[in-house]
This record gives structure tokens, C-alpha cells and sequence, in this order.
């Protein structure tokens, strides 16, 4: 049997053809039909390039159908998607195209000119072009192609995907997810949170990231089920859409944005089943406020780049607010101490998980894939949590030094690293700072010499060219020095403390 993620969806789109599986903000409508020969197309143009097997496909590009039908293409061709936030910047993007070595490189028409400088130094040999309203030349390229395609044979432990996380270093780790990675979380998903005849998914999330990509994409395409698929996440119009969709899947701060409309009540939501939050901690004063206003009960759930989804609230049974449910069907999760032995109900400890959801390692990197495994096989998350008596799981904070702001990760190094090259900064320390929309925002310390004139702005402004702005930190103080405790480590609880307002 073909174990290609795309022939598991393939088996369940239609028996009707003809009927709508994409549709966009502005009406535009794409049958099953349509997905079948436009993926078909973009597969023949890629198996036309005679690729390596494992040719990796890195994709910068706006959230577009087209965006989503080049990942279905690539699975279909039977090559790794890879990818990447559309915010990135040059340098960014060099260093994954440096570091994954992508035989091909498709981004917007817009950044043609420095995509390709870096694809090419970097050896890579096709770079296309995709924009948010068709044009390019990866559609001009594949309509010359047949518009039917064998789907690529393909075993479960070959390669899908890798998705870049960044790292505590500063460095990011492609994490490596095969077909029977994603499939196997698909297929769970799809029951636990019991996809039905006629379910119609909402998505506003990006397409660059597990959330958008896999957790919600996924769900829809397993069913069978029309995407209204939105640009972006914008709360009117998700307002303007509810009423034609069942399911809605986003981050907190997309619920904290409806709850901000005063038109959101029980009468706009009167059509939907389900609404999911995860990728960042969900505030109980948003979950409380939210089965207030809407009559329904958010069901969130837990989720890595590295593992998919692990733990989510029950469909039928009770919702938690302040915990992220049950261990998925499948997925062994654990809490243990620092000596590694599992803790007590209530006691706090490091999160560890296990199961077939669970990535290959990170791409050229078996040191850092085998620090992040116990010896017995579990993957270390990094987050913090306990169970409750109910087996229910509450991440209570994690030991990697991350920010989560607006569901986006950032790693303080990586932007202290960036302003610690800024000519006149002699330090500096990043920090997450609550922030009403966005749950945390990134805020920067700094130690300058004061003959270097330096400002907030200044600082930012540099930062912007550099690194993708929602990394970039939204507040910047000056202070004489950091804080540091006997071992020299700055003490960043005490900045936090200090900044928090
Ligand atoms: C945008 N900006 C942000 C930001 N998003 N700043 C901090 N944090 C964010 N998340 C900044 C931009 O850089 C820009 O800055 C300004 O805000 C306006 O940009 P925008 O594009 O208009 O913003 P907006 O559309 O309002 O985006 C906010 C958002 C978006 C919350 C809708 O960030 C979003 O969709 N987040 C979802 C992220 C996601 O999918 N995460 C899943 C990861 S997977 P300036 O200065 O240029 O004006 C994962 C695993 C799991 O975590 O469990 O799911
Ligand atoms: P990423 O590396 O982008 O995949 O982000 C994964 C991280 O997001 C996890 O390790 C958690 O820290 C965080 N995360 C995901 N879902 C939740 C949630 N429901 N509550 C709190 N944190 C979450």
C-alpha cells in the first residue's frame, strides 16, 4: 500500500467532483476536481526536474490556494515540503536555504531578486515564483504539464516534511516529519475531534506552521471538507464567514481579537461545532469569556513542530479551561522529575512524549536529536507541566528559554545576538512580557555605551532589516547593567518582574 499522505486524502475526496473544496475570501471557488489537476500538474513539472528522492522543496510564499495546493503537489510528487514564515528575512531565509539545501525554491514574485541570490549560492537549482493572486512562474511553468499524476510511491518512514524551529542557541533545527508522522496524527484528529458530514473549516492560520498546515488543513482534507480558506487572520471577516463554517481553529490571540468585536455573540456562532485553540497558553479569563459570550466551550489542545499534535481536551466529555487535555490516542506522555522518575499527580516536571507522531531527529544534527531524547525513546518538549487526578495535563511553563507571542516562537538569543552587533551595544537580555493581544511580546534590555547615542527606535529600526518583525521586541529600555546571579547568568525572572508593566 501507498503509505503517501496524499493518497490517504485522495481516498476520501468526493464521490461528487464537481463539488467545492476550496473557496477564498473573495468567492473564488476550487471543486476536487480542480485540486486533483492543479497538484497533478505542479507534481508532473516537479518530477519533470528528475530531483534526488529526497529533494527537499522550500516554499516562502502569502497564504494563497495555490500555496496549499503546491504542499499537496509536493507530497504528491513525493518530495519534502519545507516551509517558511513569510515574515523571514534575507538573512533568515539564507540560512535555511543554506542549511536544508533545497533542489528547488519557490517565493513571492516581490523577493525574486534576493530569494534566488541565496538559493543558488546555496546550490539550488530551480527557483519559481508564486504570488498571492496566481501569477508566477511556477503556474506558468506547470501548465504545460499533464493534468493527471501517478502519486509517488512512498513508505511511512520517508520523508514529508521539515519544519524549522529555532533553537535555544540561536540556531534553528529543521525538525524531520514523515508520512507516517503526519498521517497517523491526521487520522487521530479526525476522530478524536469527530469530523462530520458537512463540516466546513474555517482558516484564517498561516501556512507555514503545524497549526495551520497540519492540524487544521489536514482535518478538512481527511473529510472531505470545504476549506474557506482567508488570507489571513482578520476579525471581521472571520465574523463575516462564521455563519457558512462548522469548525474554527486559531491561536489565542485570534479569540481574544473576536471577543474584542461587539457583533461576536451566540447568534454568530449559531452554525459552528467546534472551536479549537492552541500553539500558545490559553488565558481562562479568554476561555470563560468566550463560552460566555458564544455558548461555546473552547477545546484546546498541545502541539510541536516536532511531535504534531500530543494532548488535546476531549470532543464529547469536559473541556478543561487552563489545560491542554488528555494525551492523544496513541501518544504516551509523561511528567518526570530531574532524576527522570515519573511525578505525582499535581507535582510539576518536564514534559516527554513518545508515539508515532513523534519526529525523525533534526536535519544534519544527530547530537542535538539525541540530547533531546531519554535514553528510554521519549522526546524532551521542553514545556513544564502536571496532571491533574483526572489524567488532565496544565503546561505550566517551560524550561526552554521561548517566547510565545501570538502563537509564533521566539528565541531571545537569536534576537540578543542581533543587537549585541549593533555598533555601542555592550549587552543585552530578551525578554517575554505580558501583552493583552499577542499573550507575551518580546521586549529588549540593553546595556549601551552612552557615547554611542543609541535609541529605542534606533534599535528597532535596525532590528526590522534583519530579523522577521514579529521577533523584533515591541518595547526596548536601556539599564547600566544585568542583573547576574553568583554564577554570572543574567536573571531574567528579575527583568520580567521589572518590565512586566
Ligand atoms: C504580527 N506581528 C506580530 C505578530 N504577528 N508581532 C508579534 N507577535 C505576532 N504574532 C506584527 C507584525 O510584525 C507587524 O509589525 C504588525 O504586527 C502587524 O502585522 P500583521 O501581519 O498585520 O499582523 P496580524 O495580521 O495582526 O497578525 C497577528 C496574528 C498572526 C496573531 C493574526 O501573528 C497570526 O496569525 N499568528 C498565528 C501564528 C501561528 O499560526 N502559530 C502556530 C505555530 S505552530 P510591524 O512593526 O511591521 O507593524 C505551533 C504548534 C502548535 O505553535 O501547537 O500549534
Ligand atoms: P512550535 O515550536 O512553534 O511548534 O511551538 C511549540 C510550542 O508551543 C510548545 O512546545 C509549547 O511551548 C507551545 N504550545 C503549543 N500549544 C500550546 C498550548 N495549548 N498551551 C501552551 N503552550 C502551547
Amino acid at each position: 500500500m501507498n503509505a503517501n499522505l496524499y493518497s490517504l486524502f485522495q481516498a476520501r475526496f468526493g464521490p461528487d467532483m464537481a463539488a467545492c473544496c476550496i473557496e477564498t475570501q473573495d468567492g473564488l471557488r476550487y471543486t476536487w476536481d480542480d485540486l486533483e489537476r492543479a497538484t497533478a500538474k505542479i507534481a508532473n513539472l516537479l518530477a519533470s526536474l528528475k530531483l534526488q528522492k529526497d529533494a527537499r522543496i522550500a516554499v516562502q510564499v502569502e497564504k494563497s490556494p495555490e500555496a496549499l495546493i503546491l504542499y499537496l503537489a509536493t507530497l504528491r510528487a513525493g518530495y519534502v515540503y519545507l516551509p517558511l514564515n513569510s515574515a523571514y528575512r534575507a538573512a533568515e531565509v539564507a540560512y535555511f536555504i543554506d542549511d536544508a539545501e533545497p533542489a528547488v525554491v519557490v517565493c513571492s514574485p516581490q523577493n525574486f531578486g534576493w530569494v534566488s541570490q541565496a538559493a543558488f549560492k546555496s546550490g539550488s537549482a530551480h527557483v519559481f515564483t508564486l504570488g498571492d493572486d496566481r501569477r508566477g512562474s511556477l503556474l506558468a511553468r506547470a501548465a504545460h504539464h499533464a493534468d493527471t499524476f501517478d502519486t509517488a510511491q512512498r513508505r511511512p518512514h520517508d520523508l514529508a516534511a521539515i519544519l524549522y524551529t529555532s533553537g535555544t542557541t540561536g540556531r534553528s533545527k529543521g525538525a524531520m516529519l514523515t508520512h507516517d508522522n503526519l498521517a497517523s496524527n491526521a487520522k487521530v484528529l479526525h476522530d478524536y475531534w469527530q469530523w462530520q458530514p458537512g463540516d466546513v473549516l474555517l482558516h484564517a492560520l498561516p501556512l507555514f506552521h503545524v497549526h495551520g498546515l497540519f492540524a487544521a488543513a489536514h482535518g478538512a482534507l481527511l473529510n472531505g471538507s470545504k476549506m474557506i480558506l482567508l488570507p489571513k487572520f482578520d476579525s471581521v471577516e472571520v465574523l463575516r464567514h462564521l455563519s457558512r463554517a462548522t469548525v474554527f481553529m486559531g491561536v489565542p490571540t485570534h479569540y481574544v481579537r473576536l471577543l474584542a468585536e461587539p457583533r461576536f455573540d451566540r447568534s454568530a456562532c449559531a452554525h459552528m461545532r467546534l472551536f479549537v485553540s492552541g500553539s500558545a497558553p490559553l488565558l481562562t479569563d479568554t476561555f470563560n469569556e468566550f463560552a460566555q459570550r458564544s455558548g461555546h466551550t473552547i477545546l484546546e489542545r498541545y502541539g510541536m513542530s516536532e511531535t504534531t499534535m500530543l494532548a488535546s481536551n476531549p470532543y464529547q466529555g469536559r473541556r478543561k479551561g487552563g489545560t491542554v487535555g488528555l494525551p492523544l490516542p496513541g501518544v504516551s506522555l509523561r511528567v518526570t522529575k530531574d532524576d527522570g522518575m515519573p511525578c505525582a499527580v499535581e507535582e510539576i516536571g518536564a514534559i516527554e512524549v513518545m508515539g508515532p507522531n513523534v519526529f525523525q531527529g533534526y536535519w544534519r544534527m544527530p547530537e542535538r536529536t539525541a540530547d533531546e531524547f531519554t535514553q528510554d525513546g521519549y522526546f524532551r518538549t521542553g514545556d513544564v507541566g502536571k496532571f491533574d487526578s483526572d489524567g488532565y495535563l496544565a503546561i505550566v511553563g517551560r524550561s526552554k528559554d521561548l517566547i510565545i507571542s501570538g502563537g509564533y516562537n521566539v528565541y531571545p538569543k537569536e534576537v540578543e545576538s542581533v543587537i549585541d552587533a549593533i555598533d555601542g551595544v555592550v549587552e543585552s537580555a530578551v525578554i517575554g512580557v505580558p501583552h493583552p493581544d499577542f499573550g507575551e511580546a518580546v521586549a529588549a534590555v540593553i546595556v549601551a555605551d552612552p557615547s554611542a547615542g543609541l535609541s529605542p527606535s534606533h534599535v528597532v529600526a535596525i532590528l526590522k532589516q534583519q530579523i522577521a518583525s514579529f521577533k523584533v521586541p515591541k518595547q526596548v529600555f536601556f539599564v547600566e547593567s544585568l542583573p547576574r546571579n553568583t554564577m554570572g547568568k543574567v536573571q531574567k525572572n528579575l527583568l520580567r518582574d521589572q518590565f512586566r508593566s
